[in-house]
């Protein structure tokens, strides 16, 4: 029978997405709730044909539910995560909360779906939690994946393109905002950033390490090493926050242990799942964010021999994911699929 269903932080951008991608996937739901703060309880929300009321999440909020998408930010997840779990549900947890903990498979469906049955996790029979990735990391390795798999990559350059949507609603907001301000001759209102976002790019905002690296720089490193299961090959990244609304892009160097050319890159890349070439030379179209927007494929062109690495073993791409779809809502239903 269809799984009881609960969204935590339903009135997210994130949880707003689980419901439009849940819809349009037809994903089988036997009951439904919607779950967030106190702020938001009682407000309605449409789903299918129906209007749900959302009830204020408490541990008590899990009885008979049997699948519980979380995005809601990491304390939230820390603080009822278990409690879905004790009450028999697999959570699908959207935050950063429990990616690298020992056990809990950290999934991106067209790269590690073996990873769930290997934590023996069911809907029904065996709960638990099952962790997303963040979004950079799987738009990074939807189509670095295929060609690890074809030539062994040993090392990965990247360098991601931010979009808004990842610092939340209320960056996006400040976006548009300040775009109009600065076109207007306005001074820039500064409220989520203490500098200008609009016509403007910055190193990510997240917390800054002792090793020089900030965190979403260093969640690229160690949860490609946890994904691939190999924590040899070498991650070095360079996360910039640029002003776009919902979609990433990231330039891929990879040096690889053994020889590949254009044309293999190019054919394993076509036949690759969530991947959609865009790699026209002849009219110089490549991926933009918006070509990716509200689209469920990483969109991949750029693919050139690196010039820089002797016999082939060398290759870069340009590459546009959307960051709420894929690199959140859309990657965290597939791995519910893979549990029906
Ligand atoms: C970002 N990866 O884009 C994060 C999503 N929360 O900032």
């Amino acid at each position: 029978s269809a799984p009881n269903v609960a969204i935590v932080g339903v009135t997210g951008a994130v949880g707003q997405e689980f419901l439009r991608v849940l819809e349009q996937r037809n994903f089988p739901i036997g009951e439904l709730k919607m779950l967030a703060s106190a702020r938001s309880a009682g407000k309605s929300v449409a789903f299918r044909d129906k209007t749900y009321t959302i009830e204020e999440l408490t541990e008590k909020s899990f009885k008979g539910v049997d699948l519980a998408l979380f995005s809601a930010g990491g304390s939230i997840s820390k603080k009822y995560a278990d409690a879905a779990v004790a009450a028999g549900a697999v959570v699908v947890d959207n935050s950063s909360a429990f990616r690298m903990t020992e056990g809990v498979p950290l999934v991106v469906p067209e790269v590690n779906p073996e990873a769930i049955e290997q934590a023996g996790i069911k809907l029904g029979e065996k709960p638990g939690i099952i962790a997303n990735p963040n979004c950079s990391t799987i738009i990074m390795l939807v189509p670095v994946t295929p060609l690890h798999k074809a030539a062994k990559a040993k090392r990965i350059i990247v360098s991601t393109y931010q979009a808004a949507s990842g610092a939340g609603a209320a960056a996006m907001a400040e976006l548009e905002q300040q775009s109009r301000e600065v076109l207007e001759g306005k001074p820039p209102t500064m409220e989520i950033f203490p500098f200008q976002y609009a016509f403007n790019l910055f190193s990510h905002n997240s917390d800054m390490q002792p090793n020089g690296y900030n965190q979403e720089e260093m969640k690229m490193v160690h949860e490609t090493h946890k994904i691939w299961n190999d924590a040899k090959v070498g991650v070095n990244a360079t996360c910039i926050r640029v002003p776009v609304m919902r979609a990433h892009a990231e330039s891929i160097t990879i040096e690889f242990e053994n020889p590949i050319d254009e044309a293999t890159a190019r054919e394993v890349l076509r036949q690759s799942p969530g991947v959609s070439l865009m790699d026209d030379r002849e009219s110089n179209r490549f991926p933009t964010p918006l070509d990716a927007s509200d689209r469920d494929n990483v969109y991949v062109g750029r693919i050139r021999t690196d010039l820089s690495v002797t016999d082939g073993r060398g290759l870069s791409l340009f590459v546009c994911g959307d960051q709420i779809r894929k690199g959140a809502a859309l990657n965290a239903v597939q791995i519910a699929e893979l549990l029906l």
